[in-house]
């Protein structure tokens, strides 16, 4: 792991100061694992970027073609879950039976709307507060890993400017199992060479908290339902995480 690596001039970051936040994370309930974390594990869409909104709409699109009722609450039922898993849970919604053929087609349609959305994508949707957070990391020395079910992770790292920036990346096409199997993440922290207690791992999704806990690892969750996840830190913001390290 090149823990040293500086951060490219060229993504015009911030110099690595750190944000400041409104509320101390509490670190009591887990004081051993905060003191000796090495490496964080960032979950991708919902955290490193917005593409969860663009998962959204990219669904929303296939379900309003099929008739299916789609909603926001829905949604947060496929955070974190594979595409496959995705459509099954839209279609459970559906008053019949698809065939495998035609989930395939689906999952294709959906995947076409969603990478059209990924491709005006620039390093601009990085936000000051991630660029602010990895930044920091990077300045405390600490691991930076993508634990991601994502397919479509490496598109959406080189859309953002990141393709070469994190020191491991594991993602939905290297898994058999996704979220909420800790697989991923014991794949990054397997790239990475740290054992998982010593891996926080940073999610937007009940399902990517239930396998961060099933993997052994500290978990800190961020988002609307943060707080109902049972994650050992809740983080207002992504640099946040900057406090717990
Ligand atoms: P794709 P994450 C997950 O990414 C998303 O949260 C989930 O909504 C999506 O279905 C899944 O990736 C698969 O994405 O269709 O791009 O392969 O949150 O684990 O980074
Ligand atoms: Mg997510």
């Amino acid at each position: 792991m090149d823990s040293d690596r500086k951060i490219k001039s060229d993504t015009g970051w911030a110099d690595g100061t750190e944000a400041k936040s409104s509320r101390q994370p509490s670190c009591n309930s887990l004081a051993k694992s905060c003191a000796g974390i090495r490496a964080v594990i960032f979950d991708l869409d919902g955290v490193i970027c917005h593409t969860d909104e663009y998962h959204y709409q990219a669904w929303l699109a296939v379900a309003r073609r099929l008739g299916i009722p789609f909603d926001r609450r829905i949604n947060s039922r496929l955070r974190g879950v594979s595409r496959m898993e995705s459509l099954n849970i839209i279609l459970g919604e559906a008053g019949r039976h698809y065939t495998e053929e035609e989930k395939q087609r689906l999952a294709e349609e959906k995947n076409r709307i969603y990478r059209e959305m990924l491709g005006r994508m620039t390093p601009e949707d990085l936000s000051g507060d991630v660029k602010s957070a990895l930044n920091g990391l990077r300045l405390k020395g600490i691991g930076l890993a993508v634990g991601s079910s994502s397919r479509n992770t490496s598109f959406i790292l080189e859309r953002l400017g990141l393709s070469d920036y994190f020191d491991a990346v594991a993602d939905g096409t290297q898994i058999t199992r996704s979220k909420p199997d800790p697989e991923v993440f014991l794949l990054a922290a397997d790239k990475l060479g740290v054992q998982p207690a010593r891996a926080l791992v940073v999610e937007d999704a009940a399902a990517g908290i239930e396998a961060a806990r099933a993997g052994g690892f500290p978990s800190a969750a961020i988002g609307e339902a943060a707080s109902r996840m049972g994650a050992d830190y809740v983080l207002e913001k992504i640099s946040d995480v900057l406090k717990l390290v």
